[in-house]
Protein backbone atom coordinates (compact mmCIF):
# COMPACT_ATOMS: atom_id res chain seq x y z
CA UNK A 1 0.00 0.00 0.00
CA UNK A 2 1.03 3.51 -1.02
CA UNK A 3 1.10 6.28 0.95
CA UNK A 4 0.56 10.12 0.12
CA UNK A 5 1.47 12.97 2.32
CA UNK A 6 -0.64 16.15 1.07
CA UNK A 7 -2.09 19.87 2.46
CA UNK A 8 -5.34 19.70 4.06
CA UNK A 9 -7.92 22.40 4.18
CA UNK A 10 -11.16 23.32 5.61
CA UNK A 11 -13.55 21.03 5.28
CA UNK A 12 -11.42 17.71 3.95
CA UNK A 13 -10.45 19.82 1.15
CA UNK A 14 -7.38 19.17 -0.48
CA UNK A 15 -5.61 21.45 -2.07
CA UNK A 16 -1.98 20.74 -3.15
CA UNK A 17 -1.63 20.93 -6.78
CA UNK A 18 1.27 19.44 -6.99
CA UNK A 19 -0.36 16.45 -4.75
CA UNK A 20 -3.16 16.18 -7.35
CA UNK A 21 -0.90 15.46 -10.33
CA UNK A 22 0.24 12.26 -8.10
CA UNK A 23 -3.36 11.41 -7.01
CA UNK A 24 -4.17 11.36 -10.89
CA UNK A 25 -1.16 9.09 -11.37
CA UNK A 26 -1.88 6.85 -8.70
CA UNK A 27 -5.39 6.19 -10.19
CA UNK A 28 -3.50 5.84 -13.46
CA UNK A 29 -1.39 3.38 -12.37
CA UNK A 30 -4.60 1.66 -10.52
CA UNK A 31 -2.97 2.05 -7.54
CA UNK A 32 -4.48 1.76 -4.08
CA UNK A 33 -3.35 4.67 -1.44
CA UNK A 34 -4.02 5.98 1.66
CA UNK A 35 -3.49 9.82 2.33
CA UNK A 36 -1.65 11.44 5.52
CA UNK A 37 -3.13 14.94 4.94
CA UNK A 38 -0.56 17.73 6.99
CA UNK A 39 -0.84 21.43 7.42
CA UNK A 40 1.57 23.69 5.49
CA UNK A 41 3.05 25.18 7.83
CA UNK A 42 4.01 21.59 9.92
CA UNK A 43 7.24 20.82 8.74
CA UNK A 44 7.62 18.06 11.20
CA UNK A 45 5.21 16.29 10.39
CA UNK A 46 7.39 15.88 6.91
CA UNK A 47 10.79 15.81 8.27
CA UNK A 48 11.21 12.35 7.62
CA UNK A 49 11.22 13.26 3.80
CA UNK A 50 14.31 15.20 4.42
CA UNK A 51 12.48 18.07 2.66
CA UNK A 52 9.82 20.99 3.34
CA UNK A 53 7.12 20.37 0.30
CA UNK A 54 4.15 17.64 -0.76
CA UNK A 55 3.30 15.63 -2.22
CA UNK A 56 5.84 12.95 -0.64
CA UNK A 57 5.13 9.09 -1.27
CA UNK A 58 6.51 5.65 0.92
CA UNK A 59 5.89 2.74 -1.18
CA UNK A 60 6.84 0.05 0.67
CA UNK A 61 10.66 0.83 1.83
CA UNK A 62 10.89 3.82 -0.59
CA UNK A 63 10.55 7.92 0.37
CA UNK A 64 10.11 9.51 -2.95
CA UNK A 65 9.37 13.34 -2.73
CA UNK A 66 8.58 16.11 -5.83
CA UNK A 67 5.55 15.18 -8.15
CA UNK A 68 7.53 14.85 -11.01
CA UNK A 69 10.17 12.42 -9.02
CA UNK A 70 7.11 10.49 -7.95
CA UNK A 71 5.67 10.36 -11.54
CA UNK A 72 8.93 8.66 -12.55
CA UNK A 73 9.06 6.64 -9.99
CA UNK A 74 5.70 4.88 -10.45
CA UNK A 75 6.49 4.55 -14.38
CA UNK A 76 9.64 2.90 -13.41
CA UNK A 77 8.36 0.65 -10.82
CA UNK A 78 4.53 -0.19 -12.69
CA UNK A 79 5.70 -0.71 -15.72
CA UNK A 80 2.98 -3.46 -16.63
CA UNK A 81 0.39 -0.80 -15.44
CA UNK A 82 -0.97 1.47 -17.92
CA UNK A 83 2.35 4.37 -18.98
CA UNK A 84 2.07 7.64 -17.74
CA UNK A 85 4.57 9.18 -20.13
CA UNK A 86 4.66 6.62 -23.26
CA UNK A 87 8.51 6.06 -23.42
CA UNK A 88 11.59 8.47 -23.34
CA UNK A 89 10.72 10.74 -25.47
CA UNK A 90 7.23 11.07 -24.17
CA UNK A 91 9.09 11.89 -20.47
CA UNK A 92 11.13 14.28 -22.04
CA UNK A 93 7.80 16.62 -23.80
CA UNK A 94 6.04 15.79 -20.12
CA UNK A 95 9.06 17.03 -18.21
CA UNK A 96 9.07 20.16 -20.66
CA UNK A 97 5.23 20.95 -20.17
CA UNK A 98 5.64 20.33 -16.25
CA UNK A 99 8.01 23.49 -16.49
CA UNK A 100 6.31 25.47 -18.45
CA UNK A 101 3.01 24.58 -16.13
CA UNK A 102 4.63 25.92 -12.99
CA UNK A 103 6.25 28.69 -14.38
CA UNK A 104 3.61 30.14 -16.48
CA UNK A 105 0.37 28.68 -15.81
CA UNK A 106 0.90 28.41 -12.01
CA UNK A 107 2.01 31.73 -11.22
CA UNK A 108 -0.77 33.62 -13.38
CA UNK A 109 -3.87 30.86 -11.17
CA UNK A 110 -2.44 31.92 -7.83
CA UNK A 111 -2.79 35.57 -8.74
CA UNK A 112 -6.73 34.74 -9.34
CA UNK A 113 -6.88 32.90 -6.72
CA UNK A 114 -4.54 33.28 -3.75
CA UNK A 115 -7.17 35.31 -1.96
CA UNK A 116 -10.01 32.71 -1.68
CA UNK A 117 -7.22 29.83 -1.03
CA UNK A 118 -6.44 31.73 2.36
CA UNK A 119 -10.10 31.71 3.19
CA UNK A 120 -9.92 28.14 2.75
CA UNK A 121 -6.92 27.18 3.98
CA UNK A 122 -6.64 25.20 7.52
CA UNK A 123 -6.40 27.71 10.27
CA UNK A 124 -3.65 26.86 11.60
CA UNK A 125 -2.06 27.89 8.09
CA UNK A 126 -3.52 31.14 7.90
CA UNK A 127 -0.54 33.32 8.75
CA UNK A 128 1.89 31.38 7.29
CA UNK A 129 0.13 31.08 3.99
CA UNK A 130 -0.57 35.00 3.66
CA UNK A 131 3.44 35.98 4.32
CA UNK A 132 4.30 33.51 1.85
CA UNK A 133 2.18 34.27 -1.25
CA UNK A 134 2.59 38.31 -0.03
CA UNK A 135 6.29 37.68 -0.55
CA UNK A 136 6.07 35.40 -3.59
CA UNK A 137 2.79 38.09 -5.55
CA UNK A 138 4.81 41.43 -4.02
CA UNK A 139 1.20 42.66 -3.36
CA UNK A 140 -1.42 41.90 -0.44
CA UNK A 141 -4.36 39.40 -0.77
CA UNK A 142 -6.36 42.42 -0.57
CA UNK A 143 -4.70 43.77 -3.61
CA UNK A 144 -4.91 40.32 -5.59
CA UNK A 145 -8.29 40.63 -4.70
CA UNK A 146 -9.44 43.87 -6.29
CA UNK A 147 -7.13 43.07 -9.30
CA UNK A 148 -8.98 39.69 -10.27
CA UNK A 149 -10.47 40.65 -13.19
CA UNK A 150 -6.85 41.61 -14.70
CA UNK A 151 -5.32 38.60 -13.12
CA UNK A 152 -8.14 36.42 -14.91
CA UNK A 153 -7.08 37.99 -18.74
CA UNK A 154 -3.83 37.22 -18.09
CA UNK A 155 -4.53 33.54 -17.26
CA UNK A 156 -6.58 33.33 -20.10
CA UNK A 157 -3.68 34.85 -22.16
CA UNK A 158 -1.16 32.20 -20.95
CA UNK A 159 -3.89 29.77 -21.67
CA UNK A 160 -3.99 30.36 -25.37
CA UNK A 161 -1.61 27.76 -27.09
CA UNK A 162 -3.49 24.91 -24.41
CA UNK A 163 -7.15 26.41 -26.12
CA UNK A 164 -5.61 25.88 -29.76
CA UNK A 165 -4.09 22.05 -28.94
CA UNK A 166 -7.23 20.95 -27.19
CA UNK A 167 -9.45 21.65 -30.87
CA UNK A 168 -7.03 19.67 -32.73
CA UNK A 169 -6.93 16.65 -29.98
CA UNK A 170 -9.19 15.83 -27.17
CA UNK A 171 -5.86 15.28 -24.73
CA UNK A 172 -2.87 16.99 -24.13
CA UNK A 173 -1.09 13.75 -24.71
CA UNK A 174 -3.01 13.27 -27.63
CA UNK A 175 -6.21 10.51 -27.80
CA UNK A 176 -6.35 9.64 -24.06
CA UNK A 177 -5.41 11.38 -20.72
CA UNK A 178 -2.07 10.51 -19.17
CA UNK A 179 0.60 12.43 -17.11
CA UNK A 180 0.87 15.48 -19.17
CA UNK A 181 -3.16 16.51 -18.72
CA UNK A 182 -2.66 15.45 -15.07
CA UNK A 183 0.02 18.01 -14.67
CA UNK A 184 -2.20 20.57 -16.11
CA UNK A 185 -5.57 19.55 -14.67
CA UNK A 186 -3.99 20.32 -11.41
CA UNK A 187 -3.86 23.50 -12.06
CA UNK A 188 -7.84 23.90 -12.70
CA UNK A 189 -8.30 21.07 -9.75
CA UNK A 190 -6.42 23.56 -7.58
CA UNK A 191 -9.08 26.41 -8.24
CA UNK A 192 -12.09 23.84 -8.14
CA UNK A 193 -10.88 23.06 -4.49
CA UNK A 194 -10.56 26.53 -3.57
CA UNK A 195 -12.24 29.12 -4.61
CA UNK A 196 -16.11 29.26 -5.75
CA UNK A 197 -15.44 31.22 -8.94
CA UNK A 198 -15.45 29.70 -12.07
CA UNK A 199 -12.08 30.04 -14.60
CA UNK A 200 -13.04 28.83 -17.48
CA UNK A 201 -15.55 30.20 -19.98
CA UNK A 202 -18.32 27.54 -21.34
CA UNK A 203 -17.38 27.86 -25.08
CA UNK A 204 -13.55 27.41 -23.59
CA UNK A 205 -11.97 23.87 -25.42
CA UNK A 206 -10.25 23.91 -21.72
CA UNK A 207 -13.55 23.32 -20.39
CA UNK A 208 -14.79 20.12 -22.43
CA UNK A 209 -10.99 18.72 -21.87
CA UNK A 210 -11.67 19.43 -17.66
CA UNK A 211 -15.00 17.49 -17.64
CA UNK A 212 -13.06 14.19 -19.47
CA UNK A 213 -10.58 14.82 -16.46
CA UNK A 214 -13.45 14.93 -14.05
CA UNK A 215 -14.89 11.98 -15.12
CA UNK A 216 -12.25 9.81 -14.89
CA UNK A 217 -11.55 6.90 -12.59
CA UNK A 218 -15.64 7.09 -11.93
CA UNK A 219 -15.35 10.96 -11.03
CA UNK A 220 -12.42 10.65 -8.55
CA UNK A 221 -11.61 14.26 -9.16
CA UNK A 222 -15.20 15.27 -9.33
CA UNK A 223 -16.21 14.31 -5.96
CA UNK A 224 -13.74 15.30 -4.14
CA UNK A 225 -14.68 18.44 -1.56
CA UNK A 226 -14.71 21.30 -3.05
CA UNK A 227 -15.14 25.36 -2.59
N1 LIG B 1 8.31 20.91 -7.33
C1 LIG B 1 7.53 20.44 -6.23
C2 LIG B 1 6.70 21.56 -5.65
C3 LIG B 1 5.97 21.13 -4.41
C4 LIG B 1 5.32 22.28 -3.66
O1 LIG B 1 5.70 23.47 -3.81
N2 LIG B 1 4.34 21.94 -2.83
C5 LIG B 1 3.68 22.92 -2.00
C6 LIG B 1 2.21 22.56 -1.78
S1 LIG B 1 1.27 22.50 -3.28
C7 LIG B 1 4.33 22.91 -0.63
O2 LIG B 1 4.44 21.86 -0.01
N3 LIG B 1 4.75 24.07 -0.15
C8 LIG B 1 5.36 24.17 1.14
C9 LIG B 1 5.52 25.57 1.62
O3 LIG B 1 5.12 26.50 0.93
O4 LIG B 1 6.02 25.72 2.74
C10 LIG B 1 6.65 19.27 -6.70
O5 LIG B 1 6.37 19.18 -7.90
O6 LIG B 1 6.29 18.42 -5.87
Amino acid sequence: MITLWELKGKGERRYSLFSWRTRMALKHKRLDFTTQPVCLSDKAAIAFSGGRTVPIIRDGETVVRDSWKIAEHLEERYRDAPALFGGDIGRGVSQAFNAWVDRAVVPAMLSVIAADIHERVDPADEEYFRSSIEKALKTSLEQTRSERDDALRRLGRTLEPMQAALKRQPCVCGRAPAYADYILFSVFQWARVMSPHEVLGPEDPLCAWRERLLDLFDGFARNAPVA
